[in-house]
């Protein structure tokens, strides 16, 4: 099994996470200028190039959770990241589009507007971005309450997309410490062996970030 990103990635990561969660075996195909044939085989299998994308026995899975959702059913390890009861997997995958759609893209918003040439940038979209953690943090900050993981007791897809989605948030839009929920969630979330390795993995990559990374983490 292959699996195409890059270790600075947030969603490289979140793909990456369930993957350690379950010390599945696994090559890590990276995505970087001095490799431009691994990189040209990407894009020729998904053109829209986005990554991760899992390559196994010739199945391709693009879409970080599709990949989360395929190693459940076909690389089962210890750790069940989809529930098998049918009314708890709703509940992670309704919270894995929360990370996804109100965290996680906002961040990219931020993070893309950034790295575009100046006159191009979005400065109302940027502001609207930064509404919308105020609002998703004051959701997940009662959500989180009385909740080891995001969906209960049980790590799960939920809390692979909300360690990175968390993790790059803070950095971009900083938690207020009025929302102590969510950031001691985001402490239990980068303490977890399989996300600490992926922010180990990143470390070297932080001068990339192109808001600058903050000293910290
Ligand atoms: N919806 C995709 C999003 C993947 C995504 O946006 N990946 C970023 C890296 S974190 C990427 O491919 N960026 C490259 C680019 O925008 O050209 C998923 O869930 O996997």
């Amino acid at each position: 099994m292959q699996l195409y990103g890059h270790p600075f990635s947030s969603y490289t990561q979140k793909a990456l996470t369930a993957l350690y969660e379950n010390a599945t075996p696994f090559e890590f195909l990276m995505l970087a200028p001095e490799q431009p044939d691994i990189y040209a085989e990407f894009a020729r299998r998904w053109p829209i190039r986005r990554f991760p994308l899992l390559v196994d026995r010739g199945h391709q899975v693009m879409e970080a959770t599709s990949i989360i959702e395929y190693l459940d059913v076909h690389h089962p390890g210890p750790s069940r990241l989809i529930p098998a009861d049918a009314d708890a997997a709703i509940d992670v995958r309704m919270l894995d589009r929360f990370f996804d759609n109100y965290i996680h893209a906002t961040v990219q918003k931020i993070v893309f507007n950034q790295i575009r040439p100046e006159p191009d940038r979005d400065p109302y979209g940027v502001d609207e971005a930064h509404r919308t953690f105020e609002t998703a943090y004051a959701w997940l900050e009662l959500h989180i309450s009385g909740r080891e993981w995001a969906a209960g007791d049980t790590f799960s897809l939920a809390d692979c997309a909300a360690a990175p989605a968390l993790f790059y948030a803070d950095w971009v839009h900083r938690i207020d410490p009025g929302f102590a929920n969510v950031r001691a969630y985001r402490a239990r979330l980068l303490a977890r062996p399989s996300f600490a390795r992926c922010v180990e993995e990143a470390r070297p990559y932080r001068p990339l970030f192109p808001l600058g990374a903050p000293d910290r983490d």
